[in-house]
């Protein structure tokens, strides 16, 4: 039975910020390449996945498509970590990867002759005057995070930039008023901007009376055309939540439209209900529907994020509902409560004191977490959830449940209590099972009370010791 998960690739993969284009019949995903457990963002070269258009249960490796090495110029900067790409399609039909490094300010350019092919070093964004983008002193704003979009009259936009509520070391001496988010038109060369660039989404430094107030932008701009309307799609200052605002021409100005998604869906529920942090993706229409792409945080620090993906609905009047977070993301539907789903699928999970915000700073304490293993690898993934005690819990939606009556869960860690099974976050119990585990990987099962249907089941554990919590499986 071939089902698609969120993250919807496999556990080893930890790739945020991605863009998803549908390039001919598949959809590929163009992101930032965090290390598992590493110590900074971004530590790894960049390497690109896809799927058909009609499989989206089918990812395929790609491989390295660009290395930081292969960056040709002397970049002066701390770590040559490269932050969150994209890619366009120019004119002359070759593929066109915009790319930065974490604190070096300015857009590099490569070039492939296919969508996930080898990149080679195009050149880098600047002004007419041939001045490096972001290199023209007190003026000009700090590059970040650009976005790439080719519109339906063949011109090419560029988007970029940065919004921190105060100067650090992105910003260092910059006033807030030269930053945000920025719009260009591109030369056919796709590296000299048309003059001039606008400032098209609010920040907090001047979003008072608007429709952006709590939800400036922050970082990660991208934007898609659909319906005839332009989506300027971005993080905003609360981190977790993907946002859009809407306009009628690709320079802006933009209105603030919702959330798309939140990561610990806050918008939807009242608390939040799974590790928050920032997040970073964009809206594609993928043969026919629309979907949001996002990452969502692991490791109980801020530098382990994986590729997430929900259906989202764009109503008739051009607003986007925002897309709850599930286990089953383009699945096409529920999960079959049938065999065996590792735990690292679950869409929700906390402690009993709620959740964390991840920083660098490890989140310690009673709070359980994605984790896995062993070092940073592209292979043999075995993550779980570490650290699952007292009043953890954990939340996978949906299963499609037909006659079950059995549930279990296999955990390792000592740990004596009961782990109460509910067919929604206060819904009923509907399983109880007894645990008393140890050092070695143990399967523990009881009778299941469920209604046929499509529902969310939570665990919550309740009793002495740390479990890792490995999987559950059906009767
Ligand atoms: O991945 C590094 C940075 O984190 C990105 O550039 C930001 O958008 C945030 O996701």
């Amino acid at each position: 039975m071939k089902q698609a998960y969120n993250p919807f690739l496999p556990s080893y993969e930890y790739i945020p910020d991605g863009e998803p284009h549908v390039f001919g019949d598949r959809v590929y995903i163009y992101g930032s390449h965090d290390k598992f457990n590493g110590k900074y963002f971004c530590m790894n070269d960049y390497v690109c996945w896809s799927a058909p258009v009609d499989d989206l249960k089918s990812w395929r490796y790609e491989g390295v498509i660009w290395k930081a090495s292969d960056d040709p110029t002397e970049i002066k900067c701390l770590l040559k970590q490269m932050y969150a790409p994209d890619v366009v399609k120019g004119s002359d039909g070759r593929y066109y990867l915009y790319y930065f490094f974490g604190n070096h300010g300015t857009i590099g350019v490569a070039v492939c002759d296919t969508p996930a092919g080898r990149y080679s070093y195009y050149g880098r964004v600047r002004y007419p005057d041939g001045t490096v983008l972001g290199r023209n002193g007190e003026k000009d704003i700090w590059q970040f995070d650009p976005g790439v979009f080719r519109d339906d009259d063949g011109k090419i936009y560029l988007y970029t930039g940065f919004a921190p509520k105060s100067a650090n070391i992105f910003t260092a001496m910059r006033s807030p008023n030269v930053n945000g988010a920025m719009a260009a038109e591109l030369e056919e060369d796709m590296l000299t901007v048309k003059l001039p660039l606008n400032r098209i989404a609010k920040t907090q430094h001047c979003s008072e009376g608007t429709s952006y107030k709590g939800h400036e932008f922050f970082e990660a701009s991208s934007m898609r055309k659909f319906a005839g309307k332009y989506y300027f799609i971005y993080s905003s200052v609360k981190g977790h939540e993907l946002c859009y605002a809407v306009g009628d021409s690709p320079m802006g100005e933009f209105r603030y439209g919702g959330t798309l998604v939140s990561i610990g869906d806050v918008g939807i529920s009242e608390k939040p209900l799974n590790y928050l942090g920032n997040t970073h993706g964009s809206v594609e229409k993928i043969n026919g529907k629309y979907y949001v792409f996002y990452h969502r945080q692991t490791n109980r620090h801020c530098h382990s994020r994986q590729a997430c993906a929900e259906e989202i609905t764009l109503n008739p009047d051009g607003t986007f509902s925002q897309a709850e977070t599930t286990s089953c993301g383009l699945n096409g539907g529920p999960l079959k409560a049938e065999g065996e789903y590792e735990a690292r699928i679950a869409c929700n999970l906390f402690s009993v004191n709620g959740v964390k915000f991840y920083t660098m700073k490890t989140a310690a304490g009673r709070h359980p977490y994605f984790t896995q293993t062993g070092v940073d690898r592209e292979q043999d993934g075995d993550q779980y959830i570490a650290n699952f005690c007292n009043g953890a819990t954990a939340g996978f939606k949906y299963f499609e449940f037909k006659g079950n009556k059995k549930i279990s869960v296999t955990v390792r860690g000592k740990a004596r209590g009961k782990m109460y099974v509910r067919d929604g976050l206060s819904g009923h119990i509907v399983g109880v099972i007894v645990i008393n585990s140890g050092k070695n990987i143990q399967t523990f099962t009881s009778e299941m009370n469920i209604d046929n249907g499509v529902k969310p089941l939570y665990f919550t554990f309740s009793g002495k010791g740390r479990l890792n919590f490995i999987s559950l499986s059906f009767d």
